[in-house]
């Protein structure tokens, strides 16, 4: 198993290609940096290789990769990290040529998830995603793996140690991915008997502050710390925002760029409360400097597991360490409905409350208009008064789809109405 102990001494690497410039890949290995951080690693060293594409044999350039080779041995590193995923190839010349563990972005998530991992639940996930990753990366180094699974990996005549492991892990798989079904089963038992409340869910990028703010609503005891993946369960409480408004708050694993596609798939059940969610409530730490890469990462995420185009309340948090106000000048400029708070601070909570309680009483509605080609002052109009989600034009005119106020929305129907009547057209 990739298990990084504590105090492993470790070098990053990252590759800056021309799709991919050189600030942004050192911002990438700031974040690596924290990842190994958070899996007990002691970053030693980082490396930035600027090159024209990935090497397919070695992923950085096979001299760069001698010469990480002979500072590993000088500096005594236990293990390497890639900022990139690595292929199976890429992992076996690596390692025949560096004397220590070589590990990638998937791998180290993996391993955070694991060690954090506390419930049975999210055991079983996590585990049934790292042996998915293995499987595919099995090289001789793994071969004590059919031990650990007791008496299923018993050699048979004429086969490879390899072989016989991965036979035991796809049996494993299989036994884990029919436990996580009755999981995902016993889950819907118990979310149906809380149908009488709203339900919205906390979803965001990791460490940018969903716990603290449910803590915040509930008076709840949910752990909050400044690692990445501090949760790994989801939470539901009931928060009455006013004595009218109830609802059912969930909070959940955080997003990451690169979260591997194995672990979003095996923590379905998990996720099953932000899918099932009728409004999302997106926590963004403003005050970090990629927060509009990490809104797009959060967004990519929510299409993966099916929760794209609920209605959603963009919350910028930690305005508190923001040392330049225009920066919430640039949010709400670019962001219509944002409500700028600090949970932490409680700076700003009612906003976000009366944000959420309109959503709730259906004031704020989402539809698709489509305008003709002498309509476009009816266009500025939307504009003016909703959030536009998506504009279309073709050789007939505008599709617009916008969120906005219901009774702005019946006034700008009816506007549009006696305007076509006007004109002889029919609406
Ligand atoms: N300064 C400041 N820090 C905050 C604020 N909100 C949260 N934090 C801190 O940010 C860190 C992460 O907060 P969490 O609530 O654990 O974040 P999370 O989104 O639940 O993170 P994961 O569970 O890891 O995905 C903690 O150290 C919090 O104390 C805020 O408004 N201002
Ligand atoms: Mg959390």
């Amino acid at each position: 198993m990739i298990r990084t102990g504590e105090h492993e001494r470790a070098i990053l690497v990252g590759v800056a290609t021309p799709s991919e410039r050189r600030g942004r890949v050192e911002d990438y290995l700031e974040e690596l940096a924290r990842l190994a951080d958070s899996a007990g690693a002691e970053v030693v060293h980082r490396i930035l290789q600027v090159r024209h594409s990935i090497n397919a044999a070695f992923f950085i350039g096979r001299g760069k990769a001698e010469e990480l080779s002979y500072l590993a041995e000088g500096k005594k590193i236990d293990i390497i990290i890639f900022d990139d995923d690595l292929s199976a190839v890429q992992v076996r010349n690596l390692e025949k040529l560096i004397k220590c563990k070589i590990i990638d972005r998937s791998g180290i998530i993996l391993d955070i998830f694991a060690s954090r991992a506390r419930t049975n639940e999210a055991k079983t996930q996590v585990e049934l995603a790292q042996l998915q990753y293995m499987l595919p990366r099995l090289t001789r180094q793994w071969t004590h793996l059919s031990k650990q699974f007791g008496g299923i990996g018993t050699k048979g005549p004429g086969e490879t140690q390899i072989e016989t492991d991965r036979r035991a892990i796809r049996t494993r798989i299989s036994h884990l991915s029919t436990k996580i079904r009755e999981i995902g089963k016993e889950r819907e038992v118990q979310r149906k008997g809380r149908e009488q409340f709203p339900r919205l869910a906390l979803v965001g990028y990791t460490n940018a502050g969903k716990s603290t703010l449910l803590n915040w609503f509930s008076g709840a005891d949910v752990v909050v710390e400044d690692m990445l993946f501090a949760t790994l369960d989801s939470t539901v409480r009931l928060v009455s925002l006013t004595p009218a408004h109830r609802i059912l708050l969930s909070d959940t694993v955080g997003f990451i760029r690169k979260l591997p596609h194995n672990l979003v798939a095996s923590f379905k059940s998990t996720l099953d409360e932000v899918r099932e969610a009728d409004i999302l409530i997106h926590v963004i730490d403003v005050s970090h400097p990629l927060f509009e890469e990490q809104i797009a990462v959060v967004n990519e995420t929510l299409e993966e597991i099916g929760a794209q185009g609920k209605p959603t309340v963009m919350v910028f948090n930690k305005v508190d360490l923001l040392g330049n106000r225009n920066v919430i000048a640039y949010v709400s400029a670019n962001f219509p409905h944002a409500v700028c708070i600090s949970a932490a601070r409680g700076i700003n909570m009612s906003a976000l409350t009366d944000a959420l309680v309109s959503l709730l009483e259906g004031t704020v509605v989402e539809e698709t208009l489509t305008f003709g080609q002498g309509e476009y002052d009816m266009v500025a109009r939307v504009h003016e008064t909703g959030e536009i989600l998506e504009e279309r034009y073709d050789g007939e005119g505008i599709t617009v789809r916008v969120r906005m106020n219901r009774t702005r929305l019946e006034q700008l129907k009816k506007s549009l109405l006696i305007k076509r009547k006007g004109d002889g057209r029919t609406a």
